[in-house]
């Protein structure tokens, strides 16, 4: 299961991934901090972690139950901001041995940083239990907070001080129902209460509780008094509190329960917490297959519009129009077909290589008109793309400006496909002439003019074959050169070389648009493994869950660890 949280992401911006990061995080913390040092040593000491607002007289508390000075207390808020660890001198190797919260550095004095743990040890305070002095849980400072969110996970039993000012506070209930939900075993200390004030904040404190189910949670209510010039308060003030964790330090079984209880609630917390990791990862890959459906349906249009246009004559308009009359108008390109029989061959080929111009203008429009085309899809393909994607909050955090437009060198490759496509026509003529029926009709003219009277039949396609040659053939045709081109255009072999180079054209087309697609589709890839971590999440949650079915924490923590609704109702 930690291996499965650890590998797990949430690279697409959804509402699920941000809490499922944290989540994560949180869950990985929880299991390297505490669970699994936990697991392995069910009998070390337990640890109190005492927590709450700043300024509530927590390191206060602790040193009055320790009996020294082991965490300073201060009047500059906050005080305390890297954990302070007390505990009997026997104690002290485990606590030192790194395993629970390991990534605290141990030192032995009192540091600033976060990241470390101020060992201490305390011949008052009996064996078997622990104290640990956290900085504020609201703190003004981030790094107090997540500390303190993380050190309360570590705990098997949360002290939560608080005071009759700020009892009511709204981030100590969050941290509250949290530890409640994950069935952590809790205790409460309202510190510092005006004597006046006493029965009244009780009273609403222990309803407050009762209301999010922690009416059970011991709460010990200590009266505001003065502080010794030890900063220490007098033992009649913290003697309940001390009493009852004598008591606890003295029974082994006591304190097994407590860590039992807590621990079981933890693993049973981590089904749920693990299913929706698991839940956010589906959502990603969700997402992810829903923008690439944005992309492949911009595209997949793009390619029928250019499919579109070979098949239904709109390319056979203005400048190709004008220069295929030319080509056909000079009279060589008749006079090669109407010769073909004779022979001839000779003679069209000088009459070509002659008059050159027109073929080279007429394969000019053709890629020009060509290129003009899949400038135009690609340029709406990669608008509507954008759109798409703009509409979609995981889509518009992956989007560039650049991604609006077809790529820089779009153009550029459109030309070269254009002229791959024009060269793999000759081609194909070139090696259909090995075919003997169409040699002896094709073989009298140029391969170059029959290429092109092939890409003519390309953009022609179904609409413009037979009938609307007229319209093609220009006025100066003869009638005679209407037949022969009907006859050219109406062969076979003309019309299946026709459907070859479409299939060519379209195919180039195709991969052109797929690596104009590639420039949006690369984004989403970074989401794909989530549907591999959603399933290895669920498996770990599963045999997680089996384990602790099976290993008595469930009925320890079966007491704490009723879900709790939103309402703070159990
Ligand atoms: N008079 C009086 N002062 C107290 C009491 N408890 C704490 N103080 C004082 O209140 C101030 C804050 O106490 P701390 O123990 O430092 O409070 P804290 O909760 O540890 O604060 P942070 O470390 O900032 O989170 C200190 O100056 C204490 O001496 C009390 O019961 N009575
Ligand atoms: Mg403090």
């Amino acid at each position: 299961m930690r291996a499965a949280i650890g590998a797990a992401r949430f690279p697409l911006v959804l509402p699920s991934a941000e809490p499922a990061g944290r989540i994560g995080a949180a869950l990985a913390d929880q299991l390297d901090d505490y669970l699994l040092p936990r697991l392995s040593r069910l009998d070390a000491p337990l640890l109190v972690v005492v927590g709450g607002s700043t300024g509530a007289g927590k390191s206060t508390l602790v040193n009055s139950l320790v009996q020294a000075r082991v965490s300073a207390a201060g009047v500059l808020r906050p005080t305390t901001r890297s954990p302070v660890l007390v505990c009997n001198p026997a104690d002290s190797p485990w606590f030192r041995r790194g395993e629970l919260l390991p990534g605290l550095t141990r030192t032995n004095q009192p540091s600033e940083d976060p990241r470390t743990l101020h060992l201490v040890t305390a011949p008052a305070l009996a064996p078997g239990l622990a104290f640990l002095d956290a900085p504020d849980i609201d703190s003004v400072v981030d790094a107090n907070r997540a500390l303190a969110g993380q050190l309360l996970a570590a705990a098997d039993l949360w002290l939560f001080v608080t005071t009759a000012a700020r009892y009511a506070d709204a981030v100590p209930w969050e941290l509250l129902h949290g530890a409640r939900a994950r069935g952590a075993v809790i205790a409460l200390v309202l510190d510092r209460v005006p004597a006046e004030a006493t029965d009244e904040v009780a009273a609403h404190l222990a309803e407050m509780l009762a209301e999010q189910g922690l009416g059970s949670a011991p709460l010990f209510v200590l009266p505001e008094t003065w502080v010794d010039g030890q900063g220490l308060l007098p033992g009649r003030i913290t003697a309940p509190l001390a009493d009852w964790f004598a008591r606890l330090a003295a029974d082994a079984d006591a304190r097994s329960a407590v860590i039992r209880q807590t621990l079981g609630g933890a693993l049973a917390a981590l089904q749920p917490a693990v299913e929706s990791l698991a839940g956010a990862a589906d959502e990603q890959v969700a997402a992810a297959d829903a923008l690439d459906e944005r992309v492949t349906a911009a595209y997949r249009a793009a390619n029928h519009t250019v499919e579109q246009g070979l098949r239904d004559g709109r390319l056979l308009r203005g400048e190709v129009l004008a220069r295929w009359q030319e080509f056909i108008g000079t009279g060589e390109f008749f006079r090669t077909l109407e010769a073909r029989i004779g022979r001839l061959r000779d003679r069209i080929t000088a009459a070509f290589s002659r008059r050159p111009a027109p073929a080279v203008e007429l394969r000019d429009a053709i890629e020009s008109q060509l290129v003009t085309l899949l400038r135009g899809v690609a340029a709406e393909a990669a608008d509507h793309a954008y759109t798409g994607w703009k509409a979609h909050p995981a889509g518009a955090a992956l989007l560039e400006p650049d991604l609006a437009h077809h790529s820089p060198d779009l153009p550029e490759r459109a030309e070269r496909l254009v002229r791959d496509w024009q060269r793999g026509v000759l081609e194909l003529v070139r090696a259909e002439g090995g075919d003997r029926r169409f040699v002896a009709r094709t073989a009298a003219y140029a391969v170059n003019a029959t290429g092109l009277a092939v890409m003519i039949a390309v953009f022609a396609s179904t609409a413009f074959i037979p009938t609307g040659l007229e319209v093609a053939t220009g006025a100066g045709t003869t009638v005679a050169g209407q037949a022969v081109l009907q006859a050219i255009f109406g062969d076979q072999a003309v019309r299946t070389l026709a459907g070859k180079a479409r299939q060519d054209l379209l195919e180039r087309t195709r991969a052109l648009l797929d690596s104009e697609a590639a420039r949006f589709l690369a984004r989403t890839d970074q989401a794909r493994p989530a549907a591999r971590t959603a399933a290895a999440l669920r498996q770990a949650a599963r045999r997680v869950e089996t384990a602790r079915l099976h290993s008595g924490f469930a009925s320890a923590a079966r007491a704490l660890s009723t879900p709790v609704t939103d309402q703070g109702q159990p």
